[in-house]
């Protein structure tokens, strides 16, 4: 089983689309692990960016993250993480496709409404640096069977 983090940036925060984003990871069938609601620090923001830290768009990275609170998540399935980007769409909303997340509700690839990890490494870091393993519940959902062969 894998598991990815995944966060509501603050655009989607704002705008009233935290039950929305939610609902598409419910609905597809992956499995809540862990969830809050935080001000992410200056800190953990370019923890969190470290790999980009070169890269021109860094600062407006770190800027945009921490302009507002977020929801962080962790979701357990089968393929979590290509799951959830799939179900996030491209980067850049404006060639993400119509249905997911970031084609059906974002214009510009520095309001791109949520993060997911990318990699089983990048997943196991995010998942740590946001979670304690206490906050993250074991538990059997019911609906398993009708989702997983
Ligand atoms: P995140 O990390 O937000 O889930 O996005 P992705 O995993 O889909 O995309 P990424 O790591 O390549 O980029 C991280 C973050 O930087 C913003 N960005 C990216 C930007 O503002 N300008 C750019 O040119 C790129 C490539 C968007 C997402």
């Amino acid at each position: 089983m894998e598991r990815t983090l995944i966060l509501v940036k603050p655009d989607g925060v704002q705008r009233g689309l935290i039950g929305e984003i939610i609902a598409r990871f419910e609905r597809r069938g992956l499995k809540l692990v862990g969830m809050k609601f935080i001000q992410m620090s200056k800190a953990l923001a370019e923890e969190h960016y470290a790999v980009h830290k070169e890269r021109p768009f860094y600062n407006s990275l770190v800027e945009y993250i921490t302009s507002g609170p977020v929801v962080a998540m962790v979701w357990e399935g089968k393929d979590a993480i290509a799951a959830a980007r799939a179900t996030m769409g491209a980067t850049n909303p404006v060639t993400a496709a119509p249905g997911t997340i970031r084609g059906d509700f974002g214009m510009e690839i520095g309001r791109n409404l949520v993060h997911g990890s990318d990699s089983p490494e990048n997943a196991a870091k995010e998942v740590n640096l946001f979670f304690n393993e206490d906050e993250l519940v074991d538990w059997n959902r019911v609906t398993d069977a009708w989702i997983r062969e």
